[in-house]
């Protein structure tokens, strides 16, 4: 497994690269300053999971290729997947910094949400856009030369829209001041969850890994999907679960998806099992921004026993996601490549 602290190291060198890159565009200084400040913020202070599942899975790749179960990469193939390692955690700034004015967000990663500082506000936007495009500038930089270049811009760019999708039914399911709990099903759930986050979360960082690794068969993707995709949706429901009953100090934010409206796991399974009088009472106060609304849809779901039914589907999921793992054609993806990312994730607190 990777040292976290060596990819940490690492990234005030592609801070430097950026800021260098910005003198083409005869930046001011006051621009670069912004442009640090805004890459300090937002890219650093994560789990960062994504980042280092690339580094993780080349190493994987490496050892089945070469018969070495004690391979280690190189200096250069550790450096160009630290280098698209970091790269997705620039995207993940990207849609936080984004996700978080369209939830109405207060804290991230323990401190006020970027749109928050009073300076910035708005501008934020636009320093999601910059965010986004300094992957280009890296890629471009880095893997012009090689002969998967397209293909990696390619699932950057499918990739992004993607996630975009998810996030535009997540937001259309949830109107503000519109609460109608009709509109929530848990196909629609699964449909939001694997474009929002699974294809970005989880899927990148291994096609990234493959396409490093030099593999280029199709199949070899497809069995990562068909593995990574619910893998993803686990992760989201335990993102739902701590929006609720994580604790802020761990999971760095302030939970939002009942006053926002959510088409969350928890509501999902509420509706599932609430009697008409319940279901009454949270057609009344989902959705809504008091502290008193929320308090009763937190106690009808205690009601329901919301919490245990998480607790079930983890166990059974884990066992589901176990099984499609060790059925999986280990000659195109090894195991491991996905033991490693279930064994960050499973039964996580933050
Ligand atoms: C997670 O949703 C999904 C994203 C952060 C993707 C956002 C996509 C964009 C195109 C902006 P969430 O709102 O549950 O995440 P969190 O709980 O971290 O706010
Ligand atoms: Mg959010
Ligand atoms: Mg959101
Ligand atoms: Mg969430």
């Amino acid at each position: 497994m990777t040292s976290k602290q060596q990819f940490v190291d690492f990234f005030p060198r592609l801070v430097d690269d950026l800021l260098q890159d910005l003198d083409q565009l005869e930046a001011l200084p006051e621009s670069k300053a912004w442009v640090r400040r805004a890459l300090d913020y937002n890219v650093q202070g994560g789990k960062m999971n994504r980042g280092l599942s690339v580094v993780d899975a080349l190493a994987v790749l490496r050892c089945n290729a070469t018969g070495n179960a004690a391979y280690q990469l190189t200096e250069a193939e550790w450096e160009r997947a630290t280098i698209l390692g970091w790269c997705v955690e620039l995207l993940q700034a990207f849609f936080l910094i984004s996700d978080d004015i369209m939830d109405s967000s207060i804290t991230r990663r323990g401190q006020p949400c970027w749109y928050r500082q009073p300076e910035v506000g708005m501008i934020a936007i636009n320093d999601a856009f910059i965010v986004e495009m300094m992957i280009y500038r890296i890629v471009k930089k880095y893997f012009r030369q090689d002969s998967f270049y397209i293909d990696l811009v390619e699932l950057l760019q499918d990739i992004t829209f993607k996630t975009e999708m998810g996030q535009n039914l997540d937001l259309i399911t949830a109107p503000e001041d519109q609460v109608d709990l009709t509109r929530f099903s848990m196909t629609k759930y699964r449909y939001i969850v694997k474009y929002k986050t699974s294809y970005y979360s989880f899927y990148l960082p291994v096609a990234m890994a493959l396409l490093l690794a030099g593999v280029s068969e199709e199949r070899a993707f497809k069995q990562a999907e068909a593995i990574l995709l619910p893998l993803g949706e686990y992760f989201q429901i335990q993102d739902d679960y701590l929006d609720c009953y994580g604790a802020p100090e761990l999971i760095g934010k302030i939970g939002t998806d009942i006053q926002d409206n959510k088409c969350s796991w928890l509501i999902n399974q509420a509706l599932l099992v609430a009697s008409p009088a319940q279901l009454e009472k949270l057609h009344q106060h989902y959705g809504k921004r008091t502290s008193e609304d929320v308090a009763i849809v937190k106690a009808i779901y205690e009601e329901l026993g919301i919490q245990k039914r998480f607790h079930d589907y983890e166990a059974e999921s884990f066992n589901t996601i176990s099984k499609l793992i060790s059925e999986a054609d280990s000659s195109l993806v090894p195991h491991q490549v996905f033991l490693d990312f279930m064994n960050k994730i499973y039964k996580r607190t933050k």
